[in-house]
Parts: structure tokens; C-alpha cells; sequence
């Protein structure tokens, strides 16, 4: 037991687990990447294919319908998962890259004009970048950015500068892949909305490893990555305030997001499926329904509480060993994702040696090739945890971090 939960009871869950790599016993430490994925999920996803595979929404027979109903009902568990109180206010699609893009299209370009500011941090992952670098350079917006202080934490001294009548968005990851770093987000967004803009948190890495309440947060947007909270690849979506989907421009045209269709012309459906056309990802999301149980059984919280212990234990023993660990110390301010520099062993060489021990974690700019240049490192080596990582693993790691200076002689 770490904390509340049940680290051995859990790990009989995750087949995967029991696999060799390299003929050792597989040590998975890049869940920030992507999590396992329980049996609980391997089953429902077969389950469907096996026993209620049809399209959405097209069938007048039962198939269709049993589909429709469990498609609808990993909609509801989602929106209920963040704390949204309407349904309609998630749409499904492949995850947080693609509902950023969504925002910066359908929302963005619609409201952006010449002058208008989008505020980001020093930190973001480049898919909570470079949409907004499209969306500015279509509309003549420019981009302002939040410094991060020496500690890993964003520094908001000079938030009112920053943030002012011009900014019209404000993006901002719930927790960094790279320093794990957790911004006050009720903050952010109180002082998004007192200037009249609006808050897209990126929640790629939050929502899988804490409690997230759109509405007591008071988040505009929020994207979700399914792969990354346990379900299938392709799952998640995004979650708006109800008043803005209806502002927003669909992204994608084509069947099933239409009323009515003209030779020159279209309506479209009300949201969530405006945003939703063509055939979906069904199996995915009714997948990432049964993570969400998964994890709900476990509790958010002691989800949270194992993280952080975890969190504390790999800081303090990497340290010990040499290391220098980036971001924030405290595990209140943070999450998981733990990157460092190892006695100028380059991330990649040192990836490498650990692969050959059974031990996976990963190495290079982590998508953040901004934030490495604030760092003044071209990359880390970066491990990140999540519900089945055992202290044992950690040693594991720093064990296989030893190994890997003897043979590099540093
Ligand atoms: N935002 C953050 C903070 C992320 O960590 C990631 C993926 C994304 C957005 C993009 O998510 P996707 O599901 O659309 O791909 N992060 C990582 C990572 O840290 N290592 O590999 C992928």
C-alpha cells in the first residue's frame, strides 16, 4: 500500500504488467506519455465489438440503439467526472490536441481581431501553442506569456500586465508535463474573466490525476485525453460553457453534425454534436467510460494522495543520487511528471540504458521546445507515475541510473 490504494491489488488489473522487456520485469514510468490500460477497459472495448458494434445515431434496429445509449452514457459519465452538470456540454473527439484546435478554429478566429492579446505560460505543451499561433496569425492577435520563476511555479507578479482588457483568452495547462507544475487555476480564471476573457485550461495531465470541477473552478474550455486516464487511444474531448459551444464555428464538415443541407448552404445540430461529424470513435469513448468507473472505485482523491507520495519519494531519492530535478518541490503545487538532468548523460543515451533494464521512461523536449529554452537544457529525462508505481519502482530507476553512470564513467 502507498497511501489509500492498493498498489499490488491494482497491478493484477493491468496485464501489461505482467510482461518482460528485455528479460526484466517491465517497470512503466511514462504515464504522462500514456497510461496502461486496465482489463475493466480491454473488456468493454471488446465487449462492444463483440456483442453492440453500429454506427451512432443512423439505425432504426437495436444495434444502433445499444450503441447510441452506451455512447450517450460515456458522454454523461465524463461531463459528471469533471463536475459539468449538462451532458451536452462535452464533445467527444480524439483528445486534448485536437479540442485546442477546435477552440483555436471554431472560437479563436471567430471572436480574435486585429490588437486582441492570447495570453499562454512560459510551459505549455505545443499543442496548447501552436494552435494559437494559427489562430493569431489569421486574425492579427498576438501571443503574450506568463514567465515561470525560479522555483518551477508561474510567476504572477506581473499577472495585471499582462492580463489586461486586450487579452481575450487565456490558455494554460492544469499541470505541466514537464515540471508538473499545478497553476491556481481559480485564480486564473476569476482573473480571466474580471478583464472579459475567457479561461481554456489544457487538462491532458490534470484531469487523470485530480479532482477537476469545471463549475467550481469556473473554466471556460477544458480538453481531455482519454489515452491518458487509463482509456483507449483516441478517447477524451473537450468540455465548454454552454453559451460559448453555441458561439462556435464547427471545425469539421460532413454527415451527422447537420440539420439541414442545401446545394449552398447548411444548419447544423445543437452542441455537443455539431462538433461531431462523421463516424466517431465509438468504441474509444464507451472504453474511457470504464476507465472512469476505474477510477471513480479508486477515488480521485486517493489517486491524488498516491501521486504526491510517490512524487516526494522519486524527488528525494533521484537528488540523493545526483540528480537535478526540474520544477516545483512541494507535491502540493504538482503533479507527477518528474523531469532531470543525470551527470550530463544525455537524456536519450540515458533512456536508452534504462530501456535495456526493463525500465521506460522517456527523454527529449517533452513538446515543450519553449520551456527547454527557459530551462537552458536542449532536453531532461522525465519519469511520471500514476496508480499501479510503487516505491519499488522508483529504486528501480535509481538503481538503473547508477548503472547507467558506471558505464558512462561520469
Ligand atoms: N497537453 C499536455 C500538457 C500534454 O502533456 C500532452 C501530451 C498534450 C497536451 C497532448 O495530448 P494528446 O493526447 O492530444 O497527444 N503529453 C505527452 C507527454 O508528456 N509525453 O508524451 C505526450
Amino acid at each position: 500500500m502507498i497511501g489509500e490504494l492498493d498498489v499490488a491489488r491494482i497491478r493484477k488489473d493491468f496485464p501489461i504488467l505482467e510482461r518482460r522487456v528485455h528479460d526484466r520485469p517491465l517497470v512503466y514510468l511514462d504515464s504522462s506519455n500514456t497510461s496502461q490500460k486496465p482489463r475493466q477497459v480491454i473488456d468493454r472495448v471488446s465487449e462492444f465489438y463483440e456483442r453492440h458494434n453500429a454506427n451512432l445515431y443512423r439505425g432504426v434496429y437495436e444495434l444502433s440503439e445499444e450503441a447510441t445509449a452506451m455512447f450517450e452514457d460515456a458522454r454523461a459519465r465524463l461531463a459528471q467526472f469533471i463536475g459539468a452538470s449538462d451532458p451536452g456540454s462535452v464533445i467527444f473527439n480524439r483528445g486534448t490536441t485536437e479540442s485546442t484546435n477546435l477552440v483555436a478554429h471554431g472560437y479563436a478566429r471567430k471572436v480574435l481581431r486585429p490588437g486582441d492579446e492570447i495570453l499562454l505560460t512560459e510551459m505549455e505543451h505545443h499543442s496548447n501553442l501552436v494552435p494559437w499561433q494559427f489562430a493569431a496569425q489569421a486574425t492579427g492577435a498576438t501571443l503574450r506569456f506568463i514567465p515561470l520563476a525560479e522555483d518551477g511555479t508561474l510567476d504572477l507578479s506581473g499577472l495585471e500586465s499582462l492580463l489586461t482588457e486586450r487579452t481575450k483568452l487565456l490558455g494554460v495547462s492544469g499541470m505541466s508535463n514537464v515540471l508538473g507544475t499545478m497553476p491556481p487555476l481559480e485564480r486564473l480564471a476569476a482573473a480571466a474573466h474580471a478583464v472579459g476573457a475567457v479561461i481554456v485550461v489544457d487538462g491532458a495531465q490534470l484531469v487523470p490525476h485530480a479532482t477537476v470541477d469545471v463549475q467550481a473552478l469556473d473554466i471556460d474550455f477544458l480538453t481531455i485525453s482519454g489515452h491518458k486516464m487509463l482509456g483507449p487511444t483516441a478517447s477524451g474531448g473537450l468540455y465548454g460553457r454552454r453559451e460559448l459551444l453555441e458561439r462556435m464555428d464547427p471545425f469539421l464538415g460532413g454527415g451527422e453534425m447537420i440539420l439541414e443541407v442545401y446545394p449552398d448552404r447548411s444548419t447544423f445540430k445543437a452542441p455537443p454534436w455539431k462538433f461531431e461529424a462523421g463516424t466517431m470513435n465509438i468504441a474509444e469513448e464507451i472504453g474511457l467510460a470504464a476507465a472512469i468507473e476505474y477510477l471513480e472505485e479508486l477515488g480521485m482523491r486517493a489517486v491524488r494522495r498516491h501521486e504526491q507520495e510517490i512524487t516526494a519519494y522519486a524527488i528525494a531519492r533521484l537528488t540523493e543520487a545526483g540528480a537535478t530535478v526540474f520544477g516545483p518541490r512541494d507535491v502540493e503545487q504538482r503533479g507527477g511528471a518528474v523531469s532531470f538532468w543525470f551527470k550530463d548523460i544525455h537524456p536519450h543515451d540515458l533512456a536508452q540504458i534504462l530501456d535495456q533494464e526493463g525500465v521506460c521512461i522517456r527523454a527529449g523536449h517533452h513538446c515543450a521546445q519553449p520551456l527547454m529554452r527557459v530551462l537552458g537544457v536542449p532536453a531532461t529525462a522525465r519519469a511520471s507515475f500514476y496508480i499501479y508505481n510503487s516505491n519499488d519502482e522508483v529504486d528501480a530507476l535509481v538503481g538503473a541510473l547508477e548503472r547507467a553512470e558506471a558505464i558512462f564513467g561520469a
